[in-house]
């Protein structure tokens, strides 16, 4: 047996189903010989954008897996593998190396060498007999700790080696670690002591699959909940007690209640300072619980901390919390679910123009709020993009199911989201899934909607075409008029339709829902669709200083 098959068992013993790929790479055909479905896209960023997605929404069960050429492929994935650490993605990449003779020679790309700093851990192999020890640390790398890319560079005279017999392959555990239980109890006191506690929550509540417990544990508290863009749906945000996602663009009664808060309880979040997350106000008590140590006084300062996996910590407090409470909340609930509904209201009040605007050139409002209205929102996966579309949509759509909305941000590469939508089409078939992007956005990834039609993911592309990249007007105002430098162009619709799916132009207010309906059926009979929505350079964003 050839090392490029050996690898391949592997890849099969560690249940992955599908291979992200871009020629040339053996592994490619040997993983087709296995079985494993093979997807090529147009260019390497989408593939890992892709496997991402399949590992975030299956919280890291299934890992997404991408394979790729030494040289120029190794060189073009660096984008997708830099968002997958920026947002803590667990995927496995399998870039070729240069023959061995070659491999650390200029000018040759050395994988190792220059994903270090953006993988948790990168090698090189050498010798047929590490292979298997190399795939072993590598998938217990990307199951265990802090999720994050993790390389492992095959070169490709290597590939073609024989095995020694007697080859077997076992595949990594997923292991989980508690909090110190003296720390659960300084804490659990701390929150059943704090009279307006706020629970933030990240996606390590996501990879712990532990939403009934945030939410148990909420409604215990009676405490008003949020998330962060990548924990976005982890609490269901039509709850009493939701405050929405946090975000660049956040509801006001987020707001209100961060600032009233007495303690902030982050539970499976970094609290990283990020300009697309909400900022914790300076002065608060905060409790900080996460998987990675790394995390704990990096940018926020913790009274309290816990280390341990998000369904853990969330048992163990919930074990002391049941215990001090009789198991019932104290009553605090109407009051507090009354505030937020106020504040929600005047929010929404104010809002209310934009979303159900009548204008044309469309309000991206309009679109959002038309499309929440449509789409049966539990049974919808949806993403944003970088740029105004993100910051349009967060605050506005409320999820209602677990992993229904992929929130991203700590990198904010424009094109993201259509890879994203459809390694999420792939892992979930039935649900629709949607990216809804800008036309600066569509001009990084645009291609791989061909990828869409080809492989049969029946996705739903919502296009907010501004023909300008509409967020950089405020700070590119004279480059804009003396150079027209934040215009841009295109016609989308036809494009799709070019790359074989469906696609429509919608520019009147009133084509909006019936659009989306069309949309939805095309989906369901298994065409991707693209529905270019005609917005004005909209550059008002629910922001508080
Ligand atoms: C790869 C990459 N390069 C640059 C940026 C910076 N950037 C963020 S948004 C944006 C323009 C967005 O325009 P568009 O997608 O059309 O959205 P709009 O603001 O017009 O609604 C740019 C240049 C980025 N996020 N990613
Ligand atoms: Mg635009």
């Amino acid at each position: 047996m050839k090392v490029v098959t050996a690898i391949a068992k592997a890849m099969k013993a560690e249940g992955v189903e599908i291979l992200f790929a871009y020629p040339v790479n053996p592994l490619i055909e040997a993983a087709a010989e296995e079985d494993i479905r093979t997807i090529i896209v147009r260019q390497e960023r989408t593939g890992l954008h892709m496997a991402d997605a399949v590992s975030r929404i299956s919280s890291g069960q299934r890992i997404g897996v991408f394979a790729m050429q030494h040289g120029p492929g190794a060189e073009n994935s660096f984008g997708g593998v830099a968002q997958a650490f920026g947002d803590s993605v667990p995927i496995v990449v399998l870039p070729g190396g240069y023959p061995r003779r070659l491999l650390n020679i200029p000018p040759n790309f050395s994988s190792f060498l220059n994903y270090q700093h953006i993988t948790k851990s990168a090698e090189q192999v050498f010798l047929t007999d590490a292979v298997p020890d190399a795939m072993r640390r590598a998938f217990t790398q990307v199951r265990n700790g802090r999720p994050r890319p993790v390389l492992v560079e095959l070169p490709y005279d290597l590939l073609q080696d024989e095995v020694k017999d007697g080859w077997t392959y076992t595949p990594a555990p997923r292991l989980l670690s508690g909090p110190d239980p003296r720390g659960v109890t300084e804490v659990a006191a701390a929150l059943v002591a704090a009279e307006r506690p706020v629970i933030y929550a990240g996606q390590g509540v996501h990879y712990a699959r532990a939403w009934p417990q945030l939410k148990e544990l909420a409604e215990l508290l009676e405490a008003p909940t949020t998330t962060s863009l990548q924990g976005k749906s982890a609490f269901p945000e039509t709850h009493p007690l939701s405050l929405g996602s946090g975000g660049r663009s956040v509801s006001k009664q987020l707001h209100h209640f961060l600032n009233h808060a007495d303690l902030i309880f982050g539970i499976g979040c970094s609290f990283s300072t990020t300009h697309y997350g909400v900022a914790m106000p300076q002065g608060k008590r905060i409790i900080h619980a996460t998987l990675d140590p790394a995390d704990i006084n990096k940018d926020v300062r913790a009274d309290l901390a816990l280390v341990g996996d998000a369904g853990l910590v969330l048992d163990a407090l919930l074990v002391e919390i049941r215990d001090r409470l009789k198991s019932k909340p104290r009553g605090r609930g109407p009051a507090v679910a009354k505030e937020i509904a106020q504040l929600k209201s005047e929010w929404l009040a104010q809002w209310k123009p934009r979303l159900t605007a009548e204008s044309t050139p469309l309000s991206p409002y309009r679109v959002i709020w038309d499309l929440l209205h449509t789409v049966d929102v539990a049974n919808t996966i949806i993403t944003h993009d970088a740029g105004s579309p993100r910051d349009q949509i967060s605050p506005f759509w409320e999820s209602t199911a677990p992993l229904t909305y992929i929130g991203w941000g700590k990198t904010t590469q424009l094109g993201y989201g259509l890879g994203l939508a459809m390694g999420a089409k792939l892992a979930a078939p039935d649900k629709l899934c949607i990216n809804v992007w800008g036309d600066a956005a569509i001009g990084f990834t645009g291609m791989d909607f061909e990828t869409a039609v080809r492989e049969r993911i029946p996705i739903l592309s919502v296009l907010l075409n501004n023909f300008s990249m509409a967020i950089e007007l405020k700070i590119m105002k004279v480059a804009t008029e003396k150079y027209r430098s934040t215009d841009i162009s295109g016609n989308y619709a036809e494009f799709a339709k070019a790359l074989g799916g469906y696609g429509e132009r919608v520019t009147q207010p009133s084509e909006i829902i019936p659009a989306i309906k069309r949309a939805i059926t095309k989906t369901q009979e298994g065409t991707p669709v693209l529905l270019e929505f005609i917005t004005e350079k909209a550059v008002d964003f629910s922001m508080y200083p």
